[in-house]
């Protein structure tokens, strides 16, 4: 059987999923509803977070043609997780680049092109959601076209066959005014474009790892692409490291001829099905295949039959920008709430995240006793927020420290630091604070463009500018504008970056709080909790928009003043208060606190709880 293997790429919510899900649906691989955004915080946000892997067979056994097997792999579009990107590149032969009718080419857009570019893919465009209101298809195509130049493509490249789709509706076509009422000519594009995955089936076998996972019978579990021969189940194998470094910055990509790693036994082999997979005895050249049995296979490695086989040419990932330190809770109601809180949990937990999270890095710390806790390095807040979400639905404990940009040196001892790219869409009125926000932080504006009664603004920025400024956004544009960014470099350090500081309204007693003293206490600035939950002294319960900390006594109830105005009544109406999750809590605390942890809780406090 012939195969394709793709993946599918674009900006976050260009809907790269849902056209996913609609490829299995009118294959007959899975049934009405059902998504690849299984995991359950994917369900819940509702973006993608970890790629993952699906196959679907087209066209159909009763059509009397002959079936191809096409492989997919969804990836994510937040920025945050591009490494899940860059890692899977490396192992399909053509992008499907999806493109936002109504947004066009967003900064994700730009990074997984430019990477899919420079190792030499021909992308498929498909201009997608043609279905709303201020879709502008040509025009985007247009940008499109624009981006592929300005991005270097060669003109095999520039040569690009554009598909337009409504995803959610499972509807593509070649042209705008064709007729169509399926993904046909979507899947007739990939049979006639994406060449058949080859490779020499009478060699021994070589495969590369791409993707991992962890199975609690199986342990750790790698998606490979099969590069030649053929692997059985039950084959014993050599594993020859790729990445000696998680960094593209130290990996050496050449091909070596490097003593095995280790030998293993390949235990169980799986091919997908839709959502599923399925165990099955062997994998030919040009498939990708799931593997069990190499505990500690990592992502770029090679697996060949013949102990003196060339590794492939490693995947190399992009750097973290930006840490957390990570440390056992000790704040007044340590361990009330989490199942697992020591430091030596944590650990045995953070050790397993290493294995299967590659955009991940961790410093022990344990020969530099002055720092507190793990060194967490990740690709952004989201990143790492979503490791602490899963540990907490685990039942972990801890408290972690402000988000860090990595400043680093250069070769010339020149201290640098991350940049980011920022892209903002907003309306007319809006624009100008936003810009003059962002320039405050050090941003430098590259363009604005006047795009579908919006403008487009763009701007360079230090990621520490950015840090805590997501908030602040939401505040100023009313939650009505997008903004997204993504890391570029790193550039030499631009000096202290002066942000508008808010204070932090602190408890100064423990006990219940009560709605009476919230009533007060709402007046002088935003609330992060509600009455009738416990607090402690240190306890960050609220922030002040002006001006310093303010410490305060959410506790006081009304027979402790007696002072009430007569005819006052004695309902009491609050403001909806502003509940912390980690992301929001990463947001608005600041250096001298730390954010708590638990399965049940998310609290900000002080680093010193008692004054
Ligand atoms: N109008 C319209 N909306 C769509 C279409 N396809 C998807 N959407 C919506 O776009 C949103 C994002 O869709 P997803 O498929 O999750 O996007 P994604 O690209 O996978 O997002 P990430 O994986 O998080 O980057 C959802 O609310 C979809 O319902 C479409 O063809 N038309
Ligand atoms: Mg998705």
């Amino acid at each position: 059987m012939e195969i394709r293997n793709i993946a599918i790429i674009a900006h976050v919510d260009h809907g790269k999923t849902t056209l996913t899900d609609a490829l299995m649906r009118q294959t007959g691989m899975t049934a009405e509803g059902v998504t690849m955004d299984s995991n359950a915080l994917e369900l819940e946000r509702g973006i993608t977070i970890y790629a993952k892997n699906t196959s679907v067979y087209y066209p159909s056994r009763d059509s009397g043609r002959e079936v191809t097997k096409i492989n997919i792999v969804d990836t994510p579009g937040h920025s945050d997780f591009g490494s899940e990107v860059e890692r899977v590149l490396r192992s399909i032969d053509t992008v499907l680049l999806l493109v936002d009718a109504q947004e066009g080419p967003m900064p994700q857009t730009r990074f997984v092109l430019k990477k899919s570019l420079e190792l030499g893919l021909k992308p498929i465009v498909i201009i997608n959601k043609i279905d709303k209101a201020a879709a502008r298809p040509e025009e985007v195509h247009e940008l499109v076209l624009e981006l592929f130049l300005e991005l270097g493509a060669n003109d095999e490249q520039l040569d690009f066959t554009t598909v337009y789709a409504i995803g959610r509706d499972g509807i593509a076509k070649m042209k705008l005014s064709d007729e169509s009422k399926d993904l046909t000519p979507l899947l007739e594009t990939i049979l006639r474009e994406v060449p058949a995955a080859s490779g020499d089936k009478n060699l021994p076998a070589r495969l590369q790892s791409f993707n991992l996972a962890y199975d609690n019978f199986l342990g750790r579990l790698a998606v490979c692409r099969v590069y030649e021969g053929i692997v059985k189940s039950g084959d014993v194998v050599y594993v020859k490291k790729g990445i000696s470094a998680k960094s593209s910055a130290e990996a050496d990509d050449r091909p070596t001829q490097a003593k095995p790693e280790f030998r293993g036994k390949l235990t169980k082999l799986f091919s997908f099905e839709g959502t599923k997979r399925v165990e099955t005895d062997m994998a030919a050249a040009g498939d990708i295949v799931m593997i069990a049995g190499l505990p500690t296979i990592y992502i770029g490695d090679t697996i060949c039959q013949s102990e003196d086989a060339e590794t492939l040419p490693s995947i190399n990932i992009d750097e973290p920008t930006i840490s957390m330190n990570f440390l056992v809770n000790d704040s007044p109601f340590a361990g009330r709430e989490g199942k697992f809180v020591t430091g030596r949990q944590i650990r045995e937990r953070l050790e397993k995240e290493l294995e299967i999270n590659v955009g991940l890095k961790i410093e022990w710390n344990d020969e530099n006793p002055a720092i507190q806790g793990y060194t967490v390095y990740g690709r952004g807040e989201l990143h790492i927020a979503i490791l602490l979400e899963n540990m907490r639905r685990e039942g972990f404990e801890l408290q972690v420290s402000q988000p860090h940009v990595i400043i680093k040196e250069n070769v010339n001892g020149v201290k640098m630091e991350p940049f980011e790219e920022v892209t903002v869409d907003v309306s007319d009125e809006l624009a100008g604070s936003v810009i003059s926000r962002l320039t405050e932080r050090r941003g430098i504006l590259t363009s604005v463009k006047q795009t579908h009664g919006h403008q487009r603004i763009v701007i360079e920025i230090p990621t520490r500018g950015l840090l805590g400024y997501r908030g602040q956004f939401i505040v100023d544009t009313k939650g009505n504008g997008i903004l997204s960014s993504r890391f570029i470099e790193f550039r030499e350090f631009v000096g202290e970056i002066k942000k508008t500081s808010y204070g932090s309204m602190v408890s100064m007693e423990k006990g219940k709080v009560l709605a009476f003293a919230l009533d007060n206490l709402q007046q002088r600035g935003t609330l992060y909790v509600d009455p009738g939950v416990e607090v402690y002294v240190g306890q960050v319960i609220g922030n002040v928009s002006k001006g310093d900390d303010l410490f305060v006594n959410p506790t006081k109830g009304k027979q402790l003043t007696n002072m009430r105005a007569a005819g006052s009544d004695d309902s009491v109406y609050l403001a909806a208060t502003y509940k912390l999750d980690i992301e929001k809590a990463m947001e608005v605390m600041s250096d001298d606190e730390f954010i708590e942890i638990t399965p049940k809780s998310v609290r900000l406090r002080k680093k010193v709880t008692r004054k």
